[in-house]
């Protein structure tokens, strides 16, 4: 049987911690007196939370110390650990499940691959963390997305060419990770700011089980 890697970036993709990114970090830039829009929102999606923050700061013309912005950073995080502590399984988003029960049933090698520092606490969290074979995350990269690092280190957890891995994602710069990785890019959210990748779904409830075995046999 044919064998692809198959990756899956987390915030976004397989729940919606996007939204708790959000407020955590609306929250810290109010106290800043900064504000930002939905559309510069996306441009935090798949980021680091450093890099986060620097683009947070730049938005508002503020410069800071080293020692407020690492403050800055753990009271972030603390918000975002309180919004999380109360996720459950109904959190995963929908047709998730599927798509990773039926590439268990043809034996694909499942990997994550997120930029987030919390990833496994949140796997744990929905009870997902069995499902895969490797975890990739914020805390075993030097280089964020869309560096193509996180991606990379993965399909070589999984044993697979990067060129037989395909990536599910739903930030900019992760489609970019993955393209620059030279993996098929799966984008999960809309077209319109996804249309860097090779295929764009609202999300998982528009991918067939025909389009994964196509996937997997091509
Ligand atoms: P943390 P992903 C990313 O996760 C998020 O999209 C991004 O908004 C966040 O800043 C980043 O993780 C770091 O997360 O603060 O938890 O380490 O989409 O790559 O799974
Ligand atoms: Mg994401």
């Amino acid at each position: 049987m044919n064998k692809k890697g198959f990756i899956f970036d987390l915030d976004g993709v397989i729940v919606d911690t996007a939204k708790y990114h959000f407020l955590a970090w609306k929250k810290l830039a109010k106290r800043l007196d900064i504000d930002f829009t939905e559309e510069e929102n996306e441009q935090l999606k798949g980021v680091s939370r450093v890099k986060s923050l620097e683009k947070i700061l730049a938005w508002g013309n503020k410069t800071i110390s080293q020692e407020q912005f690492t403050a800055l950073m753990t009271s972030k995080n603390t918000d975002y650990l309180s919004y999380i502590s109360e996720m459950h399984e109904n959190e995963i988003l929908p047709d998730v499940q599927r798509i990773l029960d039926m590439l268990i049933a043809k034996k694909q090698p499942i990997s994550l691959g997120s930029a987030s520092k919390n990833a496994r606490t949140i796997l744990d969290r929905v009870n997902l963390r069995s499902h895969f074979n490797a975890i990739v995350d914020g805390n075993d990269v030097s280089k964020a997305k869309p560096d193509p690092e996180v991606f990379l280190i993965a399909a070589k957890q999984l044993f697979i060419k990067p060129e037989n891995c395909i990536v599910f994602e739903d930030s900019v710069a992760g489609v970019q990770a993955a393209n620059a990785a030279n993996m098929i890019s799966i984008g999960i959210g809309s077209k319109t700011v996804l249309g860097e990748a090779n295929y764009v779904f609202k999300d998982f409830t528009e991918i067939s089980d025909e389009f994964l075995k196509t996937l997997i046999n091509n």
